[in-house]
């Protein structure tokens, strides 16, 4: 067995780069809709997990999706596949008249691809749909194009998957070959149904990250972790117009000789509705890179702080009375779905801490980013308006500046000193005047940066229209509404989406709905703190490996076992704690909240994956010895070292400040404890 210490010091078993796989005629084949495909979270399941397969299996490691040209010309670097009988098999795809795209990703770790031309078999359609229904009774809907072409997929990697192992047995040198093939959601899951159908013999694997059926459930009004037991599922699938789809979810569920899901509370889920419970729990974790200077993170927040800074004196302009430095920003992101991404009491949570702010810290400011992309009809005017008039005041302000410094280079050559009516002249006061007129508006700040194609029934507009959060002078906690995805040539902002994570304070995620939920696990590995939920996978997790998640940075409001108006309660509670925290104690909060970053990585987390893969090629070849290795009950995170008073209301080990009960807002932290604890930590 071959372990390697890479250069950040982990001890990862089994890195050999797919020399034991090779070895063993060992394969691992990883179906998925989004590989190479951006639609949701599952991409960056795939990708960020690439560097860590690429390591462990080599190009015995190869992943498998739909061609989606756009995608792929960015994404993928066209070429032949690294081993003859991939290659092989390929081809023997090519020569029945299918389309095949093979190459590499063009992430970390550079994984081997092969993307199928779904159009290029869709004549044989009504083959593929007799041939489900004859052996599973699963009829697809004639107008359901996604799921019928779902099922040309899967019929495409079934026919790769016979094709590879007749070629894997002939190039084995006699070792028969241990191929495992994974799929991910209901979509690749038509794959693994006729592979079993079709009894090709190779592991399989199945991993949900969100049950067809919880996700429309929770999307309507119901208390759905305490009814998981009564729900008549084949009546509630049928209703939903889903029932097709429910039957391909749930028998790539039985037919799996290992089934996974991504957090317990999905497996919990899944056990209800899919009726299996999973056999392993999968959690998903990310690419971390390590920074060589530990505080480098920090420097990155102060850098990205400014760029938002700067979006905020221009969308707030006219209004621009409150104190960048005493004002803090928080965001919530994703996929828009109002309720299960709690959007809805985030808004109502906002409502309150304005109310708090105003009566005890009304120097303290929030801004509040909600960014949920919808239908817009572009940026709106008066957005545009407010980024073109502080820059048209920014740029007066440094030709003035120019001439000013001219002057007074000259003045002082003849060894005066300048008057100070002689460095201003009256025109560019007129020009600043002229600035500082345009710079007024009648009406207030936009709530949203562009204009929502449906704004009377958009809700998160209906939401901050209930709760009166206009944007007034008198406001603590301000909004902007960004309805879509951020990127660096989005005229704006221009950051991307890591950017904006950086600078901001905190992620607020209070999902009703979320397997996993990648938001706050983002944030936590940039060190920035984030509140989520015990209904998120992300949450559980933390509340299972971390003696005080809060201590961390890591707050979990309760939407499980109190109402709903207790858990908006205590979701503004923890904002406005948080917002109580000086600069010192932010600094050191983010320190720990970046402390817990191993835990989340795929180096770590990735031993999950190797178990359920061992498992299913246990259950089929049952000469393959099960190779158990330790998963990571070592991240049990104690306490923090240092726990000094708490200047906050709710709780006692929130970090404060090394001058205890100060409210000094200096920067410089008691870095040497922070270093020695952080130390102690990766020792
Ligand atoms: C980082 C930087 C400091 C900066 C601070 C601002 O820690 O290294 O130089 O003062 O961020 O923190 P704040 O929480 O106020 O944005
Ligand atoms: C799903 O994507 P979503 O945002 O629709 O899969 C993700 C990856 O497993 C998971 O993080 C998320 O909670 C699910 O909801």
């Amino acid at each position: 067995r071959f372990y390697r210490v890479d250069s950040s010091g982990y001890l990862s078993g089994y890195l050999d780069r797919g020399f034991s796989a090779q070895e063993e005629n060992r394969w691992n084949f990883e179906i998925a809709w989004e590989a190479a495909n951006k639609v949701g979270g599952i991409y960056t399941v795939i990708r960020s997990k690439a560097y860590v397969t690429t390591e462990e299996m080599g190009d015995q490691f190869c992943l498998i999706g739909p061609y989606k040209e756009h995608h792929a010309r960015t994404e993928v670097e066209d070429g032949p596949l690294g081993c003859d009988v991939l290659n092989q098999a390929v081809q023997k795809l090519k020569d029945k008249g299918f389309k095949m795209h093979t190459g590499r990703w063009l992430v970390d770790g550079n994984p081997q691809i092969i993307l199928m031309d779904i159009g290029s078999a869709a004549w044989k359609l009504d083959e593929y749909k007799s041939e489900l229904w004859s052996k599973s009774n699963i009829g697809i809907p004639h107008l359901d194009i996604e799921t019928n072409d779902a099922l040309i997929l899967g019929c495409m990697v079934t026919d790769f998957l016979a094709e590879f192992r007749t070629a894997a047995e002939e190039f084995g040198d006699g070792i028969p070959p241990r191929i495992v093939a994974h799929f991910h959601e209901w979509q690749a899951g038509l794959g693994l149904i006729m592979t079993r159908m079709r009894h090709i013999n190779v592991a399989t694997l199945f991993t949900t990250h969100a049950t067809l059926l919880g996700r429309y459930l929770c999307a309507g009004n119901i208390d759905f972790y305490n009814s998981l037991d009564k729900f008549n599922v084949d009546e509630e699938a049928g209703r939903r117009q889903i029932y097709h789809r429910y039957c391909i979810e749930r028998a790539a569920t039985h037919l799996a000789h290992v089934f996974t899901t991504v957090s317990d509370i999905t497996g919990f889920e899944a056990e209800h509705l899919l009726k299996r419970k999973p056999d392993v729990i999968t959690p998903n974790g990310l690419n971390v890179k390590k920074f060589s200077a530990l505080h480098e993170f920090q420097n990155l927040h102060a850098l990205s702080k400014e760029k938002i800074n700067e979006f905020v004196r221009g969308h707030f302009y006219g209004h621009y009375d409150f104190d960048l430095d005493k004002t803090l920003y928080f965001f919530i992101a994703g996929r828009y779905e109002f309720g299960n991404k709690g959007a809805d009491i985030f808004i109502e949570a906002l409502a309150r801490l304005n109310h708090y702010l105003k009566s005890s810290k009304p120097d303290v400011t929030v801004v509040a980013f909600l960014i949920f992309p919808t239908k817009t009809n572009n940026f709106n005017v008066e957005s545009l308006r407010g980024h073109a008039v502080t820059k048209s005041l920014r740029d007066t302000i440094h030709d003035i500046q120019q001439n000013i410094g001219k002057r007074m280079y000259e003045i002082c050559l003849s060894c005066r000193l300048p008057d100070p009516e002689e460095l201003v002249k009256k025109e560019e006061m007129i020009r600043l005047k002229r600035c500082i007129f345009s710079m007024q508006r009648d009406g207030l700040p936009p709530v949203t940066t562009h204009n929502v194609v449906d704004d009377w029934n958009d809700p998160v507009l209906n939401g901050v229209r209930r709760c009166n959060l206009f944007n007034t002078k008198n406001d603590r906690v301000k909004i902007v509404f960004h309805p879509e995805f951020l990127s660096s040539t989005n005229p704006l902002f221009a950051l991307d989406y890591e950017e904006f994570v950086r600078g901001c304070h905190l992620g607020v995620f209070p999902s009703y709905y979320e397997p996993w939920g990648y938001t706050p696990a983002e944030c936590t590995v940039m060190g920035i703190p984030s509140i989520t939920t015990n209904l998120s996978g992300f949450g559980c997790f933390m509340e299972e490996h971390i003696a005080d998640p809060q201590s961390y940075g890591i707050y979990i409001v309760d939407r499980r076992h109190i109402g709903l108006e207790d858990s908006v309660r205590q979701l503004a509670h923890y904002m406005y704690d948080f917002c109580r925290l000086n600069r010192r104690q932010r600094i050191i909060q983010r320190n720990r909240t970046e402390r817990l970053s191993d835990m989340l990585d795929w180096r770590n987390l990735g031993v999950y994956y190797r178990q359920a893969r061992q498992k299913a090629l246990h259950t089929v070849f049952p000469d393959y010895k099960e190779e158990m290795e330790n998963d990571i009950g070592k991240f049990k995170y104690p306490r923090p070292l240092s726990e000094p008073p708490s200047p906050t209301s709710s709780r006692a080990t929130t970090p404060a400040a090394s001058v205890h009960g100060s409210d000094d807002e200096s920067d410089s932290v008691d870095e040497e404890k922070e270093l020695e604890e952080l130390r102690a930590n990766h020792n």
